[in-house]
């Protein structure tokens, strides 16, 4: 039997252009490298939505109109840095809430507790580890209203038709009134985002061809990771950050677990992973094609970053 790591790698470098799908890039290793990005001074998103999380808290509280006690899960929480302020102004201001923070690393989520638990003692915190499909479900089920988070331009990895389907999922499983505040990274200056994807530093070259060492540890393969480059490409009309592991030399890779062999040619791309840039138009697109209503955008200083609130009505 294969593992879905192991079949999503047969699938994607069986196709004409090659492929892996991103979600993989966050192994233990993948997801220091991306704490390193995170600490770039050219990753501008941390920084930006840091601002807004920790400016904008009143704005933020007052827009929810929800009756106490009140849910905040938060999708993907990860180290949950950006939520701090956002959690600090509500248990400092005696807001009645349960914290449920979400994600597929339990590593994580101790962490994330632990610290909580010391630096906010008045904080409900309750993590869940999992994907977040089966905890969505619960949600419908709450008598308390809640506030859905779905920070860091996650939304970005996605595909338009995904996207879609993914937030008529977060739909679904909503109340009328429950709100989604989601994180779109805006159009800027094309340089701006160059800079932040293809960095000088080589760590995002270093996070990319983490998973062609990822897939030897895993699956047993023979990549030779000196034989490979990391290129990136914005095309600044559609938004769309591409990143792909390019094949320095014409080559063929075994990999034991799918008893298979592959063959790269000379400058041959795989493409790792969509980083898509949005509109205020787009995003507000985005929400009534999935049902939703806009009902602010909370930006940063210098507009590169977008926080939106969206409701169930
Ligand atoms: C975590 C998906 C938001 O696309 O900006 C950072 C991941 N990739 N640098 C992004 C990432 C390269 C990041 N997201």
């Amino acid at each position: 039997m294969m593992n879905s790591f192991a079949e999503d790698v047969h699938a994607g470098l069986s196709s004409d252009n090659k492929y892996l799908p991103s979600k993989y890039l966050y192994d233990a290793n993948g997801s220091r490298i991306f704490q390193e990005i995170m600490n770039m001074p050219e990753y501008y998103l941390t920084d930006a939505e840091f601002e807004i999380l920790s400016m904008q808290t009143k704005q933020i509280h007052n827009s929810l109109h929800f009756s106490e006690p009140f849910n905040i899960i938060e999708l993907g929480a990860g180290d949950g840095f950006k939520t701090f302020k956002l959690l600090e102004y509500l248990v400092h201001n005696k807001v009645d809430f349960n914290y449920v923070p979400i994600d597929i690393s339990k590593g994580a989520m101790d962490l994330l507790s632990k610290t909580l638990k010391k630096r906010l003692p008045g904080l409900k915190i309750k993590p869940k580890v999992g994907d977040y499909f089966e905890i969505l479900k619960v949600n419908k089920e709450s008598q308390y209203p809640s506030l859905l988070l779905f920070l860091g331009s996650n939304i970005g990895n996605y595909s338009k038709e995904k996207a879609i389907s993914l937030l008529e999922l977060f739909h679904r499983n909503m109340k009328s009134g429950d709100k989604l505040l989601i994180g779109f990274d805006l159009k800027k200056n094309p340089i701006t985002i160059h800079k932040a994807y293809f960095d000088s530093y080589g760590i995002t070259k270093r996070f990319n061809l983490n998973l062609l060492i990822r897939i030897n540890r895993e699956l047993e393969a023979d990549f030779k990771i000196d034989d490979y480059d990391f290129y990136c490409h914005y095309n600044p009309i559609t938004g769309q950050l591409k990143s792909y592991i390019v094949s320095l030399r014409a080559q063929t890779v075994n990999i034991k677990a799918l008893n298979s062999a592959f063959h790269f040619g000379y400058n041959e791309l795989i493409w790792t992973e969509l980083s898509k840039k949005y509109d205020l138009y787009e995003i507000d697109q985005l929400a009534k094609e999935t049902g939703f209503e806009l009902n602010t955008n909370l930006l940063d200083c210098k507009h590169l970053f977008s926080d939106s609130l969206w409701e169930k009505k």
